[in-house]
């Protein structure tokens, strides 16, 4: 008997060691160069909670693995019409309000969006507008029109970014049609413009655009507002605008996956991100707008306030629309955008 119990103790330890031993980890996936690293490092000293981390260009991107349904992430960062998709597809699921406590720090005017009117799945992390991140020493005057990314001035010396939904978005306003425009005759015409355009384009590209207008690679990139933060805090010939036909504005937002697997400790990340101090430190890494108004304070909302980049004027964010979700026809853009890329 005394063998049997103690056959048994011993069998019940080598299944308890591994959960013992085995640290809590949370997985996130985030946009390239969207969080300062060392976040990441006091998020798991101060908790004990393992991060692994993966990094996305787009939205597409983002979402293809998850729709795909063999990933499974803790958190992850959409933006405004890909948060409507998900929402539809159920892919997200609704936040626990109680848990993050460090919500009251985020500005009321950043919630309660149209891609999440009741507030229930999303938490605003930043936000910005699309525009056009110019070099002083090449091009004379301030552009104020997007015609400038068809000018052959600039031939092999213009970026435009790897991304479907956003350069198509830039096309469309070009040849003057909504930048959610579903009409394939409308996306005939911005098809046709980006073809265009394709001799003149030095590169597509994501986050290398910024090491390459640093560098001076180019003098004219198509760029979210804040990489032109960036770029222009390590090069002062640099400058951004958002031309006059009107843009884009986004919104990124951190969402928890509907498959997650550690929603506890998904919850502390977020809260962890919304603190007024590790918002403040992301915020002088990463260069994008916050919705954080105690972070804000904490840098010093009159210097903060003091970039364009950040507090655009009225007029201009009177000429920048949300991304809609555009269901099924999301499939035309994505078509059209193959084609144009493939053409190369
Ligand atoms: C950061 C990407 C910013 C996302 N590299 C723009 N929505």
């Amino acid at each position: 008997m005394k063998k049997v119990i103690l056959v048994l103790a011993a069998l019940a330890l080598l299944c308890l060691a591994p959960a013992a031993l085995a640290k809590e980890t949370i997985s996130v996936y985030n946009w390239g160069d969207y969080i300062d690293e060392d976040v990441i490092g006091q998020f798991e000293e101060e908790t004990g909670i393992d991060v692994i981390y993966e990094t996305f260009e787009t939205n597409e991107d983002m979402y293809a693995k998850i729709a795909m349904g063999g990933s499974s992430y803790d958190v992850i960062f959409p933006s405004d019409y890909m948060i409507e998709r998900m929402v539809q597809e159920n892919l997200l699921q609704k936040i626990n309000w109680e848990n993050i406590p460090n919500v009251e720090n985020i500005d009321p005017r950043f919630t309660h969006e149209s891609y999440d009117p009741d507030f229930e799945y999303s938490v605003p992390y930043t936000w910005g507008t699309m525009g056009i991140l110019y070099n002083t020493e090449n091009v004379d005057e301030m552009p104020t029109s997007w015609q400038t990314l068809m000018d052959p001035a600039y031939t092999m010396d213009m970026l435009m970014l790897n991304s479907p939904r956003d350069t198509l978005a830039i096309a469309l306003v070009m040849c003057g049609h909504d930048l959610n425009s579903v009409d394939p005759a409308d996306l005939a015409d911005a098809k046709a413009l980006l073809i265009e355009q394709k001799p003149m384009v030095l590169a597509y590209v994501v986050d290398e655009v910024k090491d390459k207008m640093i560098g001076g690679e180019a003098s004219v990139a198509l760029v979210w507002s804040g990489d032109a933060t960036y770029c222009m805090s390590e090069n002062e010939a640099l400058d951004y605008v958002v031309p006059e036909e009107g843009s884009n504005i986004f919104y990124d937002s951190i969402c928890i996956p509907a498959n997650a697997k550690n929603v506890s400790g998904a919850e502390k990340f977020i809260d962890f991100l919304c603190r007024a101090d590790i918002a403040a430190k992301n915020y002088e890494y990463v260069g994008y707008a916050i919705p954080n108004t105690a972070a804000i304070e904490l840098l010093g909302a009159e210097e903060y306030n003091a970039s364009p980049v950040n507090n655009p004027p009225q007029e201009v964010l009177d000429k920048c629309q949300v991304f809609k979700y555009l269901g099924d026809d999301t499939k035309l853009y994505d078509q059209i955008w193959t084609e144009i890329i493939s053409e190369f």
